[in-house]
């Protein structure tokens, strides 16, 4: 009878033992994530034998103190992903722009970022035609500001929506010369189109997403003229302006970054490469939280 009693209790008694240990386990594993939301991202990328960190780490012989997550933010692991990050350069032409977009590709990715790099105007094969268009094409050389500012606008529309989008979704850094600014400071400053007007084509063509970092290398205008023309010999619709355009688009920069001094920050552009790409990673690495690496 007693095994009788004790049988028939037997379901009851299980499932009200499972009721209370999913319980359990649900509080469990709910503290657990509390826990670890900040760090459960961490573990893996530390211990994970491919973890391209790691073994930059190991090569390198770097050795990541204190906030190592900042650097570990660079890896995409596990259920967290990097989250993707936008940094765009701007400035005078003859700045130096490309060179040191290539030289901060280099070191994210020995860090273990993946980088795109990218330009305006173009980036797509669309944007690339539209680029010949509004530089070299004969056919542009009596182009209506408007026209212009159209121009601009079509090659980033696709750009953000084909290439920079994506990639910032897959948390990857996107580096790109020149965005959104140079519109304001160009078409909108320098060329006196109207600058409300230009703000909202912006958002739509971007479709709001701003940088995270912008870089704008600073330079004297005739000294970034006179690089820019070493440099190529093609004849430039953009670059054929006169020399006070290029004084008003340097003060434009300089205005845009007084309003958004913490996305926006001004680099001076003199000095040697290194000079200048360590005054660029600074600005970079404390942006990504990547701290310990100077
Ligand atoms: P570079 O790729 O060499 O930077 O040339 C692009 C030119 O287009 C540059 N001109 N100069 N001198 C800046 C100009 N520009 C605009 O006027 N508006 C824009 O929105 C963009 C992206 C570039």
């Amino acid at each position: 009878m007693a095994h009788a009693a004790y049988f028939e209790n037997l379901a009851p008694r299980m499932a009200s033992h499972y009721l209370r240990s999913r319980r359990k386990n649900k509080i469990r594993q709910g503290f657990l994530r509390i826990v670890c939301s900040k760090w459960y991202w961490v573990v893996p990328a530390l211990s994970c034998a491919e973890n391209p960190l790691r073994e930059n780490k190991m090569k390198s012989g770097i050795k990541l103190r204190g906030k190592e997550s900042a650097c570990l933010a660079a890896v995409p692991t596990g259920r967290r992903r990097a989250r993707g990050m936008l940094v765009t350069f701007e400035g005078s032409d003859g700045a130096g722009k490309s060179t040191q977009i290539r030289r901060l590709q280099a070191r994210l990715e020995k860090l273990g970022r993946r980088v795109m790099v990218t330009r305006e105007p173009g980036g797509t094969a669309l944007g690339e035609r539209v680029r010949h268009l509004l530089k070299f094409d004969p056919a542009g050389r009596d182009m209506r500001d408007e026209t212009e500012l159209l121009l601009f606008s079509a090659s980033r529309a696709q750009l953000v929506r084909e290439k920079i989008l994506p990639a910032l979704a897959r948390g990857e850094v996107v580096l790109c010369d020149r965005f959104v600014d140079s519109t304001t400071v160009y078409q909108g400053f320098a060329r006196g189109l109207d600058a409300g007007f230009v703000e909202r084509l912006n958002r739509f063509v971007t479709a709001g997403r701003l940088p995270d970092l912008t870089v704008v290398l600073d330079l004297d205008a005739a000294a970034g003229l006179a690089r820019a023309k070493a440099r190529t010999k093609k004849t430039d619709r953009m670059e054929a302006q006169r020399r006070s355009f290029y004084e008003k688009v340097r003060r434009g920069f300089k205005r845009l970054a007084k309003a958004e001094p913490r996305r926006i920050k001004v680099v001076s552009a003199t000095g040697t490469e290194e000079e200048v790409g360590a005054r660029v990673w600074k600005l970079a690495a404390k942006k990504m939280g990547i701290v310990g690496i100077s």
